[in-house]
């Protein structure tokens, strides 16, 4: 049989196995740049975080207020929606809009559910043409804290980043995680058509493979995308159900890592822990239970020409505008970081070689200001919580030891900026400092050398950010835990010659836009639409009560 005659058999199969009126057309997706295209039948994605959320306008309206008022003034009743912001999330939704496929996420704004239909389901952009399906999943705040704070951000980060010792377990945690990730799946199921591309993002949803892998339809792919590091065995040892993970991954048929060194990790991790699985190191294939998965490394980019060209468009005046917020002397040379308020992210060790710097340096005093923006993230996570205090008390001293009425060594701030106030920031800065002690891959770096359009722009970058295996070569590599040789990469940075900051940051635009966000999508889209070991799913009897959500977690 030909092959498209066989899939065609094979969704009719489904339309009358499955009664869901399977219509979707083929999607036919350009993905990077023109280069190839990608044929898959739909996309499915899910995320922990949704691309776009609905919020009332009015803080104080809930969902039982919202009932009581809409009989009488409806149009008093204004929801926002955010927009998505950064990374994956905007790189994603036009690649959305182009397949209309269906993104399941966790619906965690305050008028998500007013939206949303029966389904669950709600048609996102607002107001465009070219919509898809934004399928929601509620969480109960119990299922939140176990879930995303307990398991995905008490266990799973820090073990990921090398920090065992920040690892808190509870079992109950575990059991939400079980429970949040067959929502998923369960959810995932629903939508899956045969020739589905399936791809699942990141640490919050590390079991959903081994729940959907006998219960797809035909053709189908399931791809994970892990975006934080893999660890060693020898960290991964203390995982407290480090076996039903990798178990639970190699449910996929395709496992993504931004770094190769990552990809070898968790091969050796299976290698120690999963003894029945067989493991083919040069095809970097691992064959378990009638699944064949094959580990690929591609390190994420930015969307380079969004960058570039809001660097571009961006006036003095946006820039005026901040100094004036921030206090800053728009004389002075410029140094900047941005992060999410992470331990992750090496900020004090910065903070410390910034305060050495002005200390060995006291002719920098006065004309170098670093602009310190900070995200709180995660807060009522006591290692977060501390971290953030120690953040502000630096700062602080910093401010005490070498401020003047007119001067700030550090201006920080924990507001959320607008891209177009982060892209003025990034092209007027004299130098970025990423120091993250351990770090999947860094956007941020990336989008510094995106923005630097005028190529006058230095990057201090610690050789633990997995940007640096793209980036090393041509920026300041720094180990953010020694402090003097911090302090003298700080002062390299600021007395480099004109000629070699342009050849470097020239050198780093080159690597950015080789590596750009629209070049790894159509990567990844493209492993999604071969499969390239071609597991070759069985469809099922669906009507399995593995489905079903047990109201008692522990099961
Ligand atoms: P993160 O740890 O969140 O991501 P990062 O890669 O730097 O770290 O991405 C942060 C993003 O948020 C950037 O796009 C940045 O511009 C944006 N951002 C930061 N502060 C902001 C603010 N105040 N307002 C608006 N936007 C802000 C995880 C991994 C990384 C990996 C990414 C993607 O930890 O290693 O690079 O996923 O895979």
């Amino acid at each position: 049989m030909e092959s498209n005659e066989r899939r065609e058999a094979l969704r009719q199969a489904w339309r009358s196995t499955n009664g869901q009126g399977f219509e979707r057309s083929r999607a036919k997706l350009r993905a990077d740049g023109g280069a190839t295209d990608v044929l898959l039948d739909t996309l499915i994605v899910a995320s922990n975080r949704q691309p776009y959320r609905h919020q009332w306008a009015d803080d104080t309206m809930s969902e039982s207020k919202f009932e009581s008022l809409k009989e009488g003034n409806p149009s008093a009743l204004s929801i926002s929606v955010d927009e998505p912001t950064g990374g994956l999330t905007a790189g994603l939704d036009p690649v959305m809009r182009a397949t209309g496929g269906t993104w399941i996420a966790w619906g965690d704004g305050n008028a998500d559910r007013v939206v949303t239909d029966e389904d669950d389901c709600v048609a996102v952009p607002p107001d465009a043409d070219d919509q898809y399906t934004l399928r929601r999943l509620w969480l109960s705040d119990e299922a939140v804290d176990g879930y995303y704070a307990g398991l995905s951000n008490r266990v799973l980060w820090p073990l990921c980043h090398d920090r065992p010792d920040l690892v808190s377990f509870r079992p109950t945690d575990l059991a939400w995680y079980r429970r949040v990730n067959r929502q998923f799946a369960a959810a995932i199921r629903t939508h899956a058509t045969p020739n589905a591309g399936i791809w699942i993002q990141d640490y919050h949803l590390g079991l959903v493979p081994s729940y959907l892998v006998d219960e797809l339809p035909p053709g189908t792919t399931l791809g994970v995308f892990w975006h934080i590091p893999w660890p060693t065995p020898d960290v991964y040892e203390s995982c407290p159900f480090g076996r039903e993970l990798l178990v639970g991954l190699l449910g996929a048929d395709v496992l993504g890592f931004h770094l190769e060194s990552y990809a070898t990790r968790f091969l050796e991790c299976v290698d120690r822990f999963v003894p029945s699985a067989q493991i083919d190191r040069s095809e970097r294939a691992i064959r378990h239970d009638g699944t064949a998965t094959k580990l690929v490394a591609s390190p994420m980019g930015v969307d380079t020409a969004n960058y570039e060209r809001r660097a571009r468009a961006g006036n003095r005046a946006r820039w005026e505008s901040l100094c004036e917020r921030y206090g800053i002397d728009p004389t002075c040379h410029i140094g900047i970081g941005v992060d999410r308020l992470d331990y992750t992210k090496g900020i004090p060790e910065r903070l410390e070689a910034l305060e050495q710097f002005f200390e060995n340096h006291p002719d920098w005093r006065g004309s170098f200001t670093f602009v310190q923006k900070a995200t709180p993230s995660r807060t009522g996570i006591p290692a977060y919580d501390r971290l953030g205090d120690r953040v502000r008390r630096r700062v602080e001293r910093l401010q005490a030891r070498f401020g003047t009425d007119t001067w700030q060594p550090v201006v920080y701030t924990e507001d959320i900026l607008p891209v177009e106030d982060l892209v003025a920031l990034y092209r007027r800065a004299d130098l970025a400092i990423v120091s993250s002690l351990c770090d999947g891959m860094n956007l941020v770096a990336q989008e510094f050398v995106a923005s630097s359009v005028d190529d006058d722009g230095v990057l201090v970058l610690g050789t633990d950010v997995g940007a640096a295996e793209v980036l090393g070569p041509h920026a300041l590599l720094v180990d953010p835990t020694d402090t003097p040789q911090f302090a003298d990469r700080i002062h390299d940075a600021l007395t480099m010659s004109t000629s070699e900051v342009r050849s470097r940051m020239r050198a780093m635009r080159q690597v950015v836009t080789a590596h750009r966000l629209e070049a790894w999508m159509g990567e990844q889209l493209e492993y999604l639409a071969q499969n390239p070991l071609q597991s070759g799913r069985r469809p099922k009897n669906h009507s399995s009560d593995r489905w079903h959500i047990p109201d008692n977690i522990d099961q």
